[in-house]
């Protein structure tokens, strides 16, 4: 038989073949994953991706990058590249409540006049991305970061199968190169099926659809995040000119190949937009993804334009967020935890419910005044609640189902873990375990010792520690830097390698910025903000250590209870004790780096407001690093006050003061100039 050979060698038949198995494999891709509709067995798919891989295989010259043989390829990562977005991506503005988003649409149609409709879409719960595509095919994927600079995630983003590798044909021809924008999300079922992987393999769970997501996202090896089982959606298109309005804009992503949500309306003023959200209030728990909102888009591109956009957000969309949903449950028990400072919170145990999303099992019940108030009690059913979301709370107990024979809760006489008598704070709901050597305050210490905003030790969790306590090696602190790996061999966990790894860790903490340090000690009432209040202010331990009530209160910021607490802890031998013994063990610490030399010498930073792209004390700890101060509060010398979402009373006080405002973005600007020396 004759072969027609092409001028590589490769026959003219595998060739084609190979051609025509990609369309067919793409085209079955689409309907299953893209449109919810396959029209083949997955076996029939499989046997044409098995023919394919093949014929790839015998001639290696035909496998192409945007083959659907090669969505799962790409070496595991060390880090992931940072990226510029082209334009900012933007965050939206937040309505709580109809009458916010009825501001919003009589703000709109006070600047513009004739708003013909308005686009309605289910607000995904996911991570934000975005897509860029050059001749057809996917050449970037990057997560949003912190709006002007994300991470390339694109080899594992190629692995979502909703991601289409290469576009479909469109009749105004696909542009030669444009950026998409859209979610990653992890449907409902993806996530119970993951988190009964990880209890199985005892890894921890993921708290949240969201959160998990986002998990998968970062993986550093691609085939994690392709067995993952995320989805995505797509709502943005980058790319003026060609559709008129957003509606459109969906409508075209969706011929180009991308998942869009159909679950979008455009509608016309306030009442149809309250209609859209009265009709996904309820039937978006029936979805098998998260909604948390609704987000409302000024549907023509002309008038989106003419609104343009203020800071970070839009001024032609808001998100609308529906109120927290509410679910019965039942209290199986009602157990108290000791804290770091012998604080004794009552714990609700749950029957285990999902509610916005996650799994709650256990609900804190603050303190005993609210177990009265609410009379919660064990055997209870009640209704609970995430406020802000994220925090479960009970909203009050369902009486009408309360067994005949339930008792009110009343808080144990002594501590459930040491015994010691739990003494009642006074002019305050809190009872505490009065002894400063009970093994659970020992605990939480030193948790909160170890942890990321105090000294911040790699690899020492909870979990150790617990051994640690356990063993008998280590009362507090300064026990950790004596710890030798022969001793933590004997545990639970460790190996040669493990052990080593942590006790370089431990010692890698003998120098401590003070800040950190401070924070560290468990002193009641300090938390980050005041211990770097603290440290700024005196520089150095032994001055903080020896300075008197009176000189504390004189500090911006610190008040009376907390000047108080502080004096009483250098004062207090467990506090001598806990800081002679880190002295011992050749713990030193170091001064604020503050008011040193640098571009920012001399000069005080406030922050006020949640920041989105670094932790607050990330940002302070740049600051310091460019030799400023920063201060938690604002006066005439503050040289710059940096406002994140939601500031508070400060930034009505800098602009009463006159003082430089940045917000985030600018912050960014300002940081990255210094930083580079410009
Ligand atoms: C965020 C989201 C948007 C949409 C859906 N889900 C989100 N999480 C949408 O427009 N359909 S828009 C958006 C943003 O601009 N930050």
């Amino acid at each position: 038989m004759h072969h027609f050979m092409s001028i590589e060698g490769i026959p003219v038949q595998a060739r084609n073949r190979a051609l025509e198995l990609r369309d067919l494999l793409d085209h079955h891709s689409h309907l299953y994953y893209v449109l919810d509709r396959p029209e083949i067995e997955d076996s029939e798919y499989d046997r044409l991706l098995r023919e394919l891989v093949d014929i790839e295989t015998e001639y290696p010259e035909l496998v192409t990058q945007d083959s659907p043989t090669q969505r799962v390829g790409g070496a595991p990562l060390d880090a992931f590249r940072k990226v510029a977005h082209v334009t900012p991506m933007l965050s939206l503005g937040n309505a709580f409540s109809v009458d916010e988003v009825g501001g919003f649409v009589r703000r709109v149609e006070r600047e513009v006049s004739r708003v013909e409709g308005y686009c309605c879409e289910l607000k995904i719960d996911g991570l934000a991305i975005s897509l860029t595509y050059r001749d057809g095919s996917l050449v970037r994927a990057a997560t949003r970061g912190n709006g002007i600079e994300g991470e390339d995630v694109t080899n594992n983003i190629r692995t979502i199968r909703s991601v289409p590798i290469r576009l479909r044909q469109i009749p105004e021809g696909i542009p030669r190169e444009f950026e998409v924008r859209g979610e990653v999300y992890m449907p409902k079922s993806s996530f119970a099926a993951l988190n009964s992987r990880l209890e199985e393999a005892d890894k921890p769970t993921y708290a949240n659809p969201r959160n998990a997501a986002a998990g998968a996202v970062r993986q550093l090896d691609p085939t994690i995040t392709a067995s993952r089982g995320l989805s995505t959606y797509m709502y943005h298109l980058e790319l003026p000119g060609l559709v008129r309005s957003q509606s459109e804009a969906l409508e075209l992503m969706a011929a180009m190949g991308f998942r869009v949500n159909r679950n979008f309306a455009v509608v016309a003023g306030i009442e149809g937009v309250e209609a859209y959200l009265d009709q996904w209030r309820d039937r978006r728990h029936d979805l098998d993804y998260g909604t948390d909102g609704v987000v409302i888009k000024v549907n023509s591109l002309t008038l989106q334009a003419e609104l343009g956009a203020v800071s970070r957000s839009p001024r032609w969309a808001i998100a609308y967020k529906f109120p927290p949903e509410t679910v019965e449950t039942r209290v199986l028990d009602i157990i108290v935890q000791i804290g770091r400072t012998g604080a004794a919170t009552p714990v609700a145990n749950l029957e285990p419910v999902l509610v916005a999303g996650s799994t709650v099992r256990r609900c804190t019940l603050h303190n005993e005044d609210e177990v009265a108030r609410k009379d919660v009690r064990i055997g209870d059913s009640v209704v609970l609640h995430k406020a802000g979301d994220v925090i479960p709370e009970i909203v009050k107990v369902i009486v009408a189902k309360r067994q005949p024979d339930s008792r009110p809760w009343s808080m144990p006489e002594g501590c459930p873990v040491c015994g010691t008598e739990l003494g009642r704070d006074p002019d305050s709901a809190v009872r505490r375990c009065l002894n400063p050597l009970c093994p659970a305050q020992r605990r939480e210490r030193l948790c909160h010792f170890a942890s990321r905003g105090a000294v911040n030790i790699e690899g020492l969790g909870e979990s150790i520690i617990d051994q640690l306590v356990d063993a008998g090696l280590v009362d507090d602190a300064g026990d950790l830097f004596s710890l030798t790996p022969e001793q933590l061999l004997g545990l639970d966990g460790f190996a040669e390698r493990s052990a080593h790894k942590l006790v370089e860790a431990i010692a890698a903490r003998r120098r401590v910025p003070l800040h950190r340090f401070v924070n560290a000690l468990g002193i009641r009432q300090v938390g980050e903000q005041t211990a770097s209040d603290l440290a700024n202010h005196f520089g150095s331990l032994e001055r903080l250590a020896s300075a008197t009530e009176a000189e504390l209160l004189g500090i911006e910021g610190i008040g009376p209870i907390v000047a108080h607490h502080v004096a009483t802890w250098f004062a207090s031998s467990e506090g001598r004790e806990l800081l002679a013994g880190l002295r011992a063990a050749g713990v030193v610490t170091e001064p604020p780096s503050g008011g040193g030399e640098g571009p920012l010498s001399g000069q005080s930073w406030v922050f006020t407001g949640t920041l989105t792209g670094m932790t607050r004390s990330q940002a302070e700890e740049r600051i310091r690093a460019l030799g400023g101060n920063c201060g938690s509060n604002v006066n005439s010398k503050t040289a710059v006050v940096v406002t994140g979402a939601d500031p508070g009373g400060k930034y009505a006080k800098a602009v009463r003061l006159g003082i430089r405002i940045f917000d985030e973005a600018a912050f960014l600007e300002e940081l990255s100039r210094l930083e580079s020396g410009a």
